[in-house]
């Protein structure tokens, strides 16, 4: 189907370097992705299961567009299996410890039926939910895309998103992002216009920015989405999607501590490994203050 296209345009901000002036344009971004497969060889899961590899380099190779829906992809009975089990352990998870926000959204994507145990959510089912809460769309990806072109997604309410799905054989963590952690980390909170506006904010900055903010966007990015914590309850999409890192970071709240942007813009990302450090604001709303805060603190408008 046809996607309703938004009106932002950002043809006004000055730059010598490209950026997407309007929506139409993001789909000539670098689509470069991380390389797991060829950085991990022999030890990416499921490298040996050749049906495995060859339907996710299918995947994965999809042209994604700004301007229309993918068609639904065909989850072989294995994708789905590993899907069923990882939502049975992920729900009793976010049951107890998610943040109240992205609880909501999930019970309502279920009582929906997008979201089942039974089968993996399709982006046209998801975009139509989203986009109409809050103008938010996923648009197709082969995997971690680069972080300028993930953050130009953000100024025009794009989440760059993958498709395929983990190997069966190691299930509870993996460092590529893919269907579990997109759908129950990422996507419920896109329904929610605090959290839309609090990634916009981040995209805009990075329209046409240095290499410099670019790298500190992401680190913001990072802390605050991927890994982030509310008060004593659960945001980041980068445990929410893994039962074994979100278990440890339940289990290990001694490592997180408040919002400190000197320490964030000072630290290293860790992609592959549980993270050492998790930082927290009061709630869902303080977060969104801390991110325009710091946003405009870096890119130098303060
Ligand atoms: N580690 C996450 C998971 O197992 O679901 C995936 C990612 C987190 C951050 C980027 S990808
Ligand atoms: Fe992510």
């Amino acid at each position: 189907s046809i996607i309703k296209k938004n009106s932002r345009e950002f043809g006004s901000v000055q730059s010598d370097i490209w950026f997407p002036k309007v929506e139409d344009e993001l789909d000539l971004v670098d689509k470069t992705c991380i390389d797991f497969v060829g950085k991990l060889g022999n030890s990416y899961p499921g490298y040996d299961d050749e049906k495995y590899m060859s339907w996710c380099r299918e995947v994965r190779s999809y042209p994604g567009s700004v301007k229309i829906d993918p068609p639904d992809v065909d989850y072989p009975a294995d994708a789905t299996e590993t899907w069923n089990m990882l939502y049975t352990r992920l729900r009793d998870l976010h049951h107890k410890h998610a943040c109240k926000e992205h609880r909501e959204i999930l019970k309502e994507l279920e009582d929906l039926n997008i979201y089942s145990p039974l089968k993996i959510p399709q982006f046209s089912q998801v975009n139509k939910f989203i986009s109409g809460k809050s103008k938010f769309k996923l648009v197709p990806v082969g995997g971690m895309i680069n972080p300028r072109s993930f953050l130009y997604g953000l100024a025009y309410r794009v989440f760059f998103c993958t498709r395929y799905i983990r190997h069966k054989s190691v299930p509870f963590y993996t460092p590529e992002p893919d269907v579990v952690h997109e759908f129950m980390g990422h996507v419920p909170m896109f329904a929610n216009e605090d959290f839309a506006q609090l990634n916009e904010t981040i995209g805009k900055k990075s329209l046409g920015a240095s290499d410099e903010v670019i790298e500190k966007l992401s680190k913001i990015y990072f802390y605050a989405v991927e890994f982030g914590v509310l008060g004593d309850s659960f945001l980041g999409s980068g445990y929410l999607g893994s039962s074994s890192e979100f278990q440890y970071v339940v289990d290990n709240k001694n490592l997180i501590r408040d919002w400190n942007l000197n320490e964030i813009l000072e630290s290293e990302l860790v992609l592959s490994d549980y993270q050492p450090i998790y930082y927290k604001a009061r709630d869902l709303l303080d977060l969104k203050r801390l991110i325009i805060e710091g946003t405009e603190q870096i890119s130098g408008n303060l």
